[in-house]
């Protein structure tokens, strides 16, 4: 009862609205404002899930006043504009990060005291906005970040994902998949815009007019609508806008006739058709039902974000004569986050030549200019490919226009470029190679459509210009660029790690570095002070104490918080090879068993921890996920050993989790199959809390041990031009197995972590069975040099001041990894935007 009732102190405060709140007591009187007057709860109540709601309110008010300032004044400069339109948004949770940004971080705190709660606790009652999938949605969500931070004029768009991904949870078959329920309660960080709705429709027919006019109509019409989650910059005013569509029917739709009628589905058909398309991220695309919505998905948030960014261009542009449609390349820049929204190309064209007028030159040569595409994976599977029956039937105009782009880019190639005659059908954008199933390559049609494709890291972008794109390079060989990856220093240090912030801040003597990382450079003079490293190890040890307590509190384990905390946290993929981790564990395992009790005195003790969601229909990464939670109850529950080593899977692995994971971390292993792992960004988030990486050179760690040095990452594994040797070897029966890697395997196989049958997954590590290519990520190969470099971490780690040295430098590295300097590259060298500051 005590902790339910409104506290004294409510009573005492007055309960006023000050809307624009930045001291402690007037934020507390707002805040009892919001926990009486918004009708939320039943009124009496204020335990910290009320305390968070009524909190959020309260900052609601400070971000809507900055969202409007930010709007009004895009409106009255009218600078060219970004619009990042992307599937998929991994923002987290919001509280602390919008306060934190918005500078009255310590004034909520102390507001919240007063109310007799605690900031952390009523934080912890958010629940995460789970919009995306992995690293390509928290990329967006950082990228936000940084726009709002560096002033630019550029907004987000997505969908309003109604069950988000999944939430897993683990039980004794592995992984099981339950709808995740982030919007079950209110959600206080959107604000729907009523008066912003467009139609977007599918099915239907082209219909032609006597002057060869082409026209989509029929078909279904749903209604997309606006919701708005504000974006605040860090130390200042610009706050942007993440535009999220939801898909919704109009009353016009509802057949009244037909319900009273007792016919209440099909008086409500529309209605349950615009629900499915927000359900999920990544609904099943086994069936055709399922490719069908997940095409739908698609082009809903391609032509509701089209609509909008056009319906604005003519908004600022009212009052003139005559539209100038050659301006609006000028005026907006539109970056495809991977090839999920192609189909914002034929679907600018249609607006611009059916609704608009324009022919079709003038029409692709606006596209062309105000379109780019970032490529985030080399691999095949990953590569969009749409059965052109199925986008006939859903998008009859687009696919029009689609094969004119693919008869025109041909046309090109073979008056230009004779050649490259024998390239034409491998680059354009129809494959007729099955003629019963004609596809459409998506990223072809990207890359023929935009002005700049780039790649997420070095390697990736080079891979990108002499593989898997290098044709079109011998083209246009200026269309290709490399954008680095980042990550925000707001929430990956500064708000995640406030220990090890306040510590950088103290010897930097500024907090600067937090909107500008490059001064972490700052550090390196210091990594062998003894002061420094005593106060980065004790801020390390608070975090790791907090890390074991919430994953005893999850997973029912307990772990030693002066054993070596070694994490790998991402999708559960092979190429990322997580199970090369848990045959590294198991091998370690048998180690154990076999030392004597003081052999096993001298060795370093470890907590291995492993998360992340595999795919629901992807059988080897579910099996991954059940090996890893066997392993651990046979490990964690045999005496001899649970002293050294501990094998955690710590389960629905999020943003939330990885913020409290990230800072407790002292390895982290970034260890896909050379040349696959198009960048990471984990990576990036592990180095700059001072945890060091083993890995391969691959993606991002390639820059990452440039930045850090060398001596400061532990190496090994192939390299990603020996990728296509090594397979090849494997394939001619060349490769020699290392008897250790023998000896991991067969302990699993024998049982010893239980009956489940492992053979299959195994089985895809030996000859010519799982992927069908016999060990094709190399996990036998590399092995070995694993072992080793897990030696090296071993004994890297009984040298305290080294290992503390080494910390120090990897977080003085990082300022390289800021997504404030890949946002303003991308500005500068792709967008062509300025900043656009609020006064
Ligand atoms: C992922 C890559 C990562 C990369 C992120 C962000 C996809 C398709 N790609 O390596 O696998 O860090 O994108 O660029 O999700």
């Amino acid at each position: 009862e005590a902790d339910v009732a409104i506290p004294a102190i409510m009573n005492k405060l007055p309960a006023e609205a000050h809307p624009l709140a930045e001291n402690p007591s007037e934020i507390a009187s707002n805040i009892a404002y919001h926990a009486r007057y918004s009708p939320h709860f039943s009124p009496i109540k204020f335990a910290p899930e009320q305390a968070y709601y009524a909190t959020a309110d309260s900052v609601r008010d400070l971000l809507i006043q900055r969202w409007n300032d930010t709007y009004f004044h895009f409106h009255k400069v009218d600078p060219k504009q970004t619009y990042y339109l992307s599937m998929e948004y991994l923002q987290g949770r919001a509280l602390i990060n919008a306060i934190g940004n918005l500078g009255v971080l310590h004034s909520y705190a102390e507001a919240l005291r007063k109310l007799g709660n605690k900031l952390e606790e009523v934080a912890e009652k958010e629940k995460d906005a789970a919009l995306g999938n992995g690293g390509l949605g928290r990329l967006a969500s950082c990228f936000l970040d940084s726009m709002a931070t560096l002033n630019l004029p550029a907004w987000g768009y997505g969908l309003r994902y109604h069950y988000g991904l999944f939430k897993q949870q683990i039980c004794g078959e592995g992984q099981k998949e339950v709808a995740e329920d982030w919007l079950e309660m209110l959600n206080p960080w959107e604000i729907v815009r009523h008066d912003v709705v467009f139609p977007v429709r599918f099915f239907g027919h082209v219909e032609v007019s006597p002057t060869g006019f082409r026209k989509w109509v029929g078909g279904e019409v749903i209604q997309a609508l606006a919701y708005d989650v504000p974006i605040p910059g860090c130390k200042t005013r610009n706050t942007i806008s993440l535009r999220l569509w939801e898909a919704k029917a109009g009353s016009e739709d509802f057949n009244l006739f037909q319900f009273n009628d007792g016919q209440y589905e099909s008086a409500a058909q529309l209605h349950s058709k615009a629900q499915q398309i927000c359900a999920v991220l990544y609904p099943g695309d086994a069936t055709e039902n399922g490719k069908i919505l997940r095409l739908k998905q698609q082009y809903f948030l391609c032509s509701a974000s089209l609509q909008d960014i056009i319906a604005r261009f003519k908004e600022r542009r009212c009052g003139q004569d005559q539209l100038q449609w050659s301006e609006f390349p000028n005026k907006v820049a539109v970056q495809m986050n991977d090839t999920h929204p192609t189909l914002a190309i034929p679907e600018l064209m249609r607006i611009l030549m059916d609704d608009e007028g324009l022919g079709w030159d003038e029409a692709w040569d606006i596209t062309r200019r105000t379109v780019a595409y970032t490529n985030h994976t080399v691999l095949p599977e990953a590569l969009e490919k749409w059965s052109l029956a199925i986008m006939s039937k859903l998008l009859p105009r687009h696919v029009e226009i689609i094969e004119e782009i693919d008869k025109r880019f041909m046309a090109m190639v073979r008056s230009t470029r004779a050649d490259m005659e024998s390239k034409v059908s491998s680059m354009r954008i129809l494959d007729y190679s099955n003629p019963q199933k004609p596809v459409i390559r998506m990223a072809n049609l990207c890359v023929v459509s935009s002005h700049t494709v780039n790649g997420v890291a070095e390697l990736h972008s080079n891979i990108l210009k002499s593989e898997l794109f290098a044709d079109y390079v011998s083209i246009w060989p200026t269309k290709f660029q490399n954008k680095t990856n980042g990550i925000t220093s707001r929430r990956w240090l500064h708000f995640c790690n406030p220990k090890l912030s306040s510590i950088i801040t103290k010897w930097l003597k500024t907090d600067e570095w937090i909107t500008n990382l490059d001064l972490l450079s700052g550090l390196r003079e210091f990594a062998d002070n003894e002061e420094l490293q005593a106060e980065w190890a004790s801020a390390k040890k608070a975090n790791k104490c907090n890390l074991a307590q919430y994953v005893s509190r999850v997973t029912g384990v307990s772990i030693n918080p002066d054993s070596l905390f070694d994490i790998q946290v991402k999708r559960i993929h092979e190429y990322k090879r997580q199970l090369l981790n848990i045959l590294g564990a198991v091998y370690r395992y048998k180690k154990l068993k076999e030392m004597s009790p003081e052999e096993r005195k001298e060795t370093t003790p470890r907590t291995i921890m492993l998360g992340g969601k595999a795919f629901a229909t992807y059988t080897n990464a579910k099996r991954i996920v059940k090996l890893v939670n066997d392993v651990g109850a046979v490990v964690n529950n045999d005496p001899e050993v649970n002293n050294y080593l501990k094998v955690v899977f710590v389960p629905n692995y999020n943003v939330s989790v990885a913020e409290l994971l990230i800072p407790g971390s002292e390895l982290s292993q970034h260890i896909s199959t050379a040349g696959m792992e198009a960048s990471g960004t984990s990576n990036m988030k592990f180095a700059l809390n001072g945890c060091l990486i083993i890995g391969t050179l691959d993606g991002a760690n390639v820059e990452i041990r440039e930045e850090i040095g060398e001596e400061n990452f532990f190496l090994f594994g192939a390299k990603a031009e020996e990728v296509s040797r090594l397979r090849k070897e494997r394939e001619d029966g060349l490769f020699k197995p290392d008897p250790r890697f023998e000896e991991a395997k067969q302990l699993i196989r024998s049982g010893a972590f239980g009956g489940y049958d492992y053979n299959p997954l195994l089985d895809s590590l030996e000859g010519d069975t799982g992927y069908g290519r016999g060990d094709y990520f190399l996990v036998g190969h590399d092995f070995p040099s694993y072992i080793d470099a897990q030696a090296r971490v071993d004994e890297a780690y009984k040298d305290r001041r080294t290992w503390l040295k080494m910390s120090i430098m990897s977080t003085a590295g990082c300022g390289k990894f800021s997504s404030d300097r890949t946002i303003s590259q991308y500005a500068k060298e792709i967008w062509n935007i300025e900043e656009c500051r609020v006064p």
